[in-house]
């Protein structure tokens, strides 16, 4: 794995202009942009424009094929999620070019593209009119991003189409996650684990709680079902107009999993009202208000989804992904930052930190979350 993507990537490969023409976009290319967004893909805007009209873009994106091991499986199921939640979106009298995602295909007529130099790319609609947020702004927002993934959430609930490849396996196993760092602590070979004793100290003494989800998945007391598996919330996009939380994107990891992997994660990316690479970890803290909005907005699309089993580890799921995110950011870590892209020294680790941070106040404010859940249940 080595150095991948420690680097940030040219911001516009030489070839893109190719690539691009290698996909069904229609009129001339007039240009593409960087979108600097995610820790594991590059996606780029290319715009094109029709004779005499004005410029539109599509997204395009090299798939990391480091971290997903067989882009076909991964566009497999992206095709056949998409493929559903469109479907539904018409009967609902929506409209899927903006609430789900578009694929464009080559001018071969395939979903991916395997270029020359072995890189493997895709294409969508770019939906525009809606944008991104990496950090809230506010808590109107977050209660439509609670809501936009229930809804995905629901949406997919009954998808029964071919079943999904594990795009990466084991993805949300947090107690494998817990052996891979214990692993890369043992064998040190970038001489980082001293600088992280504090940091090893705090998952360790949460190590039990690992096997919490895996266990009761595993003995069936919480049913598999279609879930996103990165649900932060700037996989949603937000309509510029309304404020409405309109397409959960960025489906590389659908896949069969928990309905609480969906709802924890989004929590985890909410309540953080900072970056998540927040280096003065005193900015970093539980905001209880985005907590309540996005368990509101949440039940309110996918509340009827769920067991009582899940809506009482609500709370449980919000600090366990925290946790595992945390594990994920402090193993690249140590590791040498091999799997999350960097631009800047020690980013993993001040990634690792904010996680702990907002797990050791979840753990402060546990029965305030358990009193959110129970009032947005009572609505
Ligand atoms: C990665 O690629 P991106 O930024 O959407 C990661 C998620 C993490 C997230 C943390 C495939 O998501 O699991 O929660 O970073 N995706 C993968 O920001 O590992
Ligand atoms: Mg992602």
């Amino acid at each position: 794995m080595g150095t991948l993507s420690t680097t940030q990537p040219d911001p516009i490969p030489a070839r893109l202009r190719d690539i691009a023409e290698s996909f069904c976009f229609v009129g001339e290319y007039a240009g593409a942009e960087a979108l600097m967004s995610g820790h594991i893909n590059d996606t780029y805007a290319v715009w094109y424009r029709r004779p005499g009209g004005v410029a539109h873009r599509y997204l395009l994106q090299r798939i990391n094929h480091q971290v997903f091991r067989h882009p076909g499986h991964l566009m497999e199921n992206i095709e056949r999620v998409t493929g559903h939640i469109r479907k539904r979106i018409q009967v609902a009298g929506g409209n899927p070019a903006r609430e789900t995602l578009t694929l464009i295909p080559t001018r071969s007529g395939s979903t991916l593209l395997k270029s020359r130099g072995g890189e493997y790319w895709r294409a969508a609609l770019f939906i525009e009119g809606a944008r991104t947020y990496q950090v809230p702004q506010s808590l109107d927002q977050v209660y439509q991003a609670g809501r936009a993934f229930g809804r995905f959430q629901e949406l997919v609930s009954d998808y029964a189409l071919e079943p999904l490849h594990e795009t990466i396996p084991n993805f949300h196993h947090t107690q494998k996650r817990y052996e891979v760092l214990v692993e890369a602590i043992d064998r040190d070979e970038m001489n980082r684990a001293g600088q992280v004793q504090a940091e090893i100290a705090f998952v360790e003494q949460r190590a039990g709680e690992t096997e919490r989800l895996v266990h009761l998945r595993a003995t069936g007391r919480l049913p598999e079902c279609v879930t996103h598996n990165d649900t932060k919330l700037s996989n949603v996009m937000i309509d510029d107009e309304t404020g409405k939380g309109i397409c959960v994107i960025d489906l590389d990891t659908v896949m069969p999993g928990l309905a609480l992997y969906d709802f924890g994660d989004a929590a985890r990316s909410v309540v953080n009202p900072v970056a998540e690479d927040e280096q003065d970890l005193g900015k970093v803290s539980l905001d209880l208000d985005t907590f309540a909005q996005l368990t509101r907005g949440y039940l309110e699309t996918a509340g009827a989804l769920l067991t009582p089993l899940e809506i009482e580890l609500l709370p449980f799921s919000a600090k366990l992904m925290t946790l595992e995110c945390g594990i994920r950011f402090l193993t690249d870590y140590v590791l040498g930052d091999a799997y999350f892209r960097v631009h800047r020294p020690h980013q993993n680790l001040d990634r690792s930190r904010t996680q702990f941070k907002l797990v050791r106040e979840m753990e402060n404010h546990w029965a305030a979350m358990q009193r959110i859940v129970a009032t947005a249940l009572a609505i």
